[in-house]
């Protein structure tokens, strides 16, 4: 319910905000706003929600459809305008050794690269191939290592390139590899390669959205022809049980030491369901049907346009009976053959596969449903890019449960940011 405003200002500093995406209020004290609409910002109680008045009503909007009015930031300080890529904390965390001991112990994921170019050594002779966001140059080492190439252009944007240098040369490799430290956007080729590799893949597939960079090389660098390593990726669905991770922040409240918490579970609701969970390991015990490859894209003729709205269709037969409490997230990339252009390479992070650093992403519904087997989950997954914040983007699941035996339907919608 929207509450009427009550007070003028009170000393508090109201700050205007543009609503960058419609809302619709879900009961309580939420305020339903559509794209475009200009709100003042009474208070920022928490990251997520805020507490903002438009046309008089006040209620809690969605911080993650909010961005600062232009003219009024230009006004104040210039230290508050952001980079809408964030770059200098991106390739800032990239520039200590923290991730990259992540992504290098993540054996699955290493393997996978190393795999494929020893599956395809003989065909990468005299090659020149580009490894986009080298890192500590690992796979460019797996090239020059395990394969002739003619040449690598390890591309790393961040401060780590200059230990990579030390690396390459540490290891005997610096006649085939040559390090480039810059933005592959920018930086600028002798030649154009036969095989473009990188390791550019994000939670849920797209979040950082590196894949633009990928993309944008591949356009620039990648000669007629040449390969695309990832040469595809799917993102994939299931719908599952979350009971601990349920009943550890929402039923909790139902009796903590005999009393009942209740009236915190909207709240619960709030901090810990509106945006999904990160690092989940689902056990297949919890999928209530096989999993569905819900989008697929071509690293060969996907466009950078294309990365703006991306969706998915799914159709789910529950092979279990039990609570559906939302949906779990993984992907796989395949890489090609040089050889015969067929797939010599999967890596799949989802559940059947050793865990690997990215885990799985899961979607909590608001209300769980119970289910049973030979009923049916139909629905659509969009995974729209923030158009403000480009390495971020909501998803949006939709959703019927069709009961299988009395034709019963229920319909949800939720959309989640990750992570504006
Ligand atoms: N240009 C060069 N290096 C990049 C770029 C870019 N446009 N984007 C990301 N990187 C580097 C980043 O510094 C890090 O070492 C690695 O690529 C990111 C890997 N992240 C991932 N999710 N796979």
């Amino acid at each position: 319910m929207q509450t009427e405003r009550e007070n003028e200002g009170d000393g508090e500093i109201l700050q205007q905000y543009i609503a960058l995406a419609d809302f619709t209020a879900n009961g309580g004290e939420e305020l339903s706003i559509s794209s475009g609409d200009k709100l003042l910002v009474h208070a920022k109680p928490s990251p997520d929600w805020w507490w903002a008045e438009l046309s008089g009503v006040i209620g809690y909007v969605p911080a993650n459809h909010l961005r600062q009015d232009a003219a009024q930031e230009s006004e104040g300080d210039s230290s508050t305008e952001e980079d809408p890529w964030q770059d200098e904390e991106y390739f800032g965390s990239y520039g200590t050794l923290k991730l990259h001991l992540e992504m290098l112990s993540d054996k699955s994921r290493t393997e996978a690269y190393r795999q494929v170019i020893l599956n395809n050594s003989a065909s990468l002779r005299n090659k020149a191939v580009m490894d986009l966001g080298c890192g500590t140059g690992i796979i460019s080492l797996f090239c020059a290592r395990l394969a002739q190439p003619s040449a690598v252009y390890a591309v790393e944007a961040s401060s780590m390139a200059e230990y990579t240098r030390q690396l390459v040369r540490q290891n005997g490799c610096e006649k085939v590899i040559t390090v480039l430290q810059g933005r592959a956007e920018e930086i600028r080729l002798a030649e154009k390669v036969d095989v473009l590799v990188s390791e550019w893949m994000g939670n849920c597939l797209l979040f950082e959205y590196m894949l633009e960079s990928v993309l944008m090389a591949r356009d620039r660098w990648l000669r007629e022809g040449g390969v695309m390593w990832p040469s595809s990726a799917a993102l994939v669905l299931v719908p599952c049980q979350a009971d601990s991770y349920y009943t550890e922040k929402m039923v909790f409240w139902e009796s903590p030491y005999g009393l009942d918490f209740t009236p915190l579970q909207p709240l619960a609701q709030q901090e810990f369901f509106t945006k999904p969970k990160f690092s989940h390991l689902i056990e297949l015990s919890d999928c209530l049907s096989a999993p569905c490859s819900v989008i697929h894209l071509d690293m060969h003729t996907l466009q950078v346009k294309d990365l703006e709205e991306v969706q998915g269709h799914f159709h789910f037969c529950i092979e279990r009976s039990g609570v559906f409490h939302g949906f779990t997230a993984w992907f796989t990339v395949s890489f090609k053959s040089l050889e015969t252009g067929s797939a010599t390479v999967e890596l799949d992070t989802g559940p059947n596969s050793e865990p690997t650093h990215w885990k799985q992403t899961l979607f909590m519904l608001d209300k769980p449903v119970d289910v049973s087997t030979g009923d049916s989950i139909t629905g659509s997954i969009t995974m729209r890019r923030n158009p403000i914040w480009r390495r971020h983007m909501t998803i949006t699941l939709n959703w019927n449960v069709n009961s299988g035996t009395d034709g019963n339907c229920q319909v949800g919608t939720k959309t989640f940011p990750m992570w504006r």
